[in-house]
């Protein structure tokens, strides 16, 4: 398994799966949310709502899939990260989950190549220096079998720079 550092767009990531810093209710939001919405096109928010009648939304740190739509992506893994509360709130385990069950999900549908963003640091407001080590760490040690890469996606140079440090260490 290897792991890959990119700065730029992850609705233009040629992977198997995307990973979107979705919400609870899997309608679309802002910031990489509406990015992949809008790069996908309908069939992804078609599918979310499919689940969101099946199971009433997707709770913070799971994971749900979808088509990824016209992207070169085949799949989207919604993921929910938690909104930062000071840290205490459950806030770290919260967004390990999410990469974790993001990979558990990923490896039951046979994907080969993921992309992650760096998820809850947006909106959310996660400090980036202590979500880019949450995303590193929870990675390195959850390696499921038939997964050949794992891509994090920075769009920020803050991010960017954060993750080139802490994986060049
Ligand atoms: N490709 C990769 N990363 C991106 C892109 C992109 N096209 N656009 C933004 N980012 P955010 P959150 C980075 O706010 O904090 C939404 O409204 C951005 O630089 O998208 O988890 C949802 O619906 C940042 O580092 O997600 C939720 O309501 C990172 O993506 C809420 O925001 C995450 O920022 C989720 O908040």
């Amino acid at each position: 398994m290897k792991i890959i550092l990119v700065k730029g767009d992850i609705t233009k990531q040629q992977v198997d799966a995307v990973v979107n810093a979705a919400n609870s209710t899997l309608q679309g939001g802002g910031g990489v949310d509406g990015a992949i919405h809008r790069a996908g096109g309908k069939a992804i928010i078609e599918e979310c709502l499919e689940i969101r009648n099946r199971q009433g939304g997707c709770p913070t740190g799971e994971a749900v899939i979808t088509t990824a739509g016209n992207m070169p992506a085949v799949f989207v893994i919604h993921t929910v990260g938690p909104v930062y509360e000071g840290g205490h709130h459950g806030e770290p385990e919260k967004l390990a989950n999410c990469y974790l069950n993001s990979l558990k999900l990923a490896a039951e549908n046979k994907i080969k190549t993921i992309a992650f963003p760096n998820i809850s640091t947006g909106v959310y407001g996660y400090p980036k220096k202590e979500a880019a080590q949450i995303a590193i760490t929870t990675v390195k040690n959850n390696l499921f079998k038939g997964i050949e890469e794992i891509r994090f996606v920075c769009f920020d140079d803050e991010n960017y720079t954060l993750y080139n440090e802490i994986l060049t260490q």
